[in-house]
């Protein structure tokens, strides 16, 4: 906890009155919007789940709805979101929240994205480390499944022995990537396979600035 929320801090020190904030989902995330409620500045947020726009509001946070986001674009200016796994050259793997889909439209849509996490995160490569989440239409499903075996094994996530759904009313198929594809290719090739919404690899949309933190409350800005 200590080097999350080290790393939060640091990244929130950059926000500054009157910006546009996105705000990234996950524990490392929510620790970074607790700490900009109580640095009580006058920002917009815009929230990359319905987990974090409720947090952000409790904390007091002026938000842009989601679909008030789409319809405008306002162009944020720094987005801050964890990740589940960091390669060295600064590819991410994301969704174990299940929010990458959301996740990947803010960063798209900032001038600055900075990652904050732990320094468990960091691997040398990226296939193996991590399952790799593909958010699909749900009567896609078991066609998605199938194409995906030419990568490796997928399994539907379940939440309290239910199908997981998304904010998006999908369903997310988690799959460990085995075999040699360069990232930056899979990224784009799982969203060609139809019913596809969107997968967890960040390899178009790095991070600006990864922020790294350590059991002992130090941080490396990478
Ligand atoms: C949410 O879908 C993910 O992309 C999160 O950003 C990621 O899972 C990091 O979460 P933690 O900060 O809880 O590790």
């Amino acid at each position: 906890v200590k080097a999350k929320k080290a790393v939060a801090e640091k990244a929130c020190g950059y926000v500054k009155d009157g910006m546009v904030v996105g705000l990234g989902t996950g524990s490392t995330a929510e620790l970074a919007i607790k700490r900009l409620g109580e640095l009580d500045l006058d920002i917009q947020g815009i929230p990359s789940s319905v987990r974090t726009e409720g947090l952000a509001r409790s904390v007091g946070i002026d938000i842009v709805p989601w679909k008030e986001f789409l319809e405008k674009k306002p162009r944020i200016d720094l987005d801050i979101d964890g990740a589940d796994r960091v390669d060295p050259d600064w590819n991410l793997i994301k969704g174990g929240g299940g929010a990458h889909t959301r996740e990947k439209i803010v960063a798209n849509a900032s001038r600055l994205f900075y990652c904050i996490v732990d320094d468990s995160k960091l691997v040398k490569k990226l296939a193996g480390s991590f399952p790799i989440a593909v958010e699909v239409r749900p009567d896609s499903v078991d066609s998605v499944k199938r194409e995906l075996a030419g990568y490796g094994a997928s399994k539907l996530r379940m939440r309290d022995q239910k199908v997981f759904i998304t904010d998006n009313s999908n369903y997310i198929l988690d799959f460990s990537l085995s075999v040699g594809e360069p990232v930056e290719r899979l990224e784009v090739d799982i969203n060609e396979i139809p019913g596809v919404v969107d997968n967890g690899l960040f390899t178009r949309r790095k991070p600006d600035r990864v922020f790294v933190g350590y059991p002992d409350g130090r941080v490396d800005t990478l």
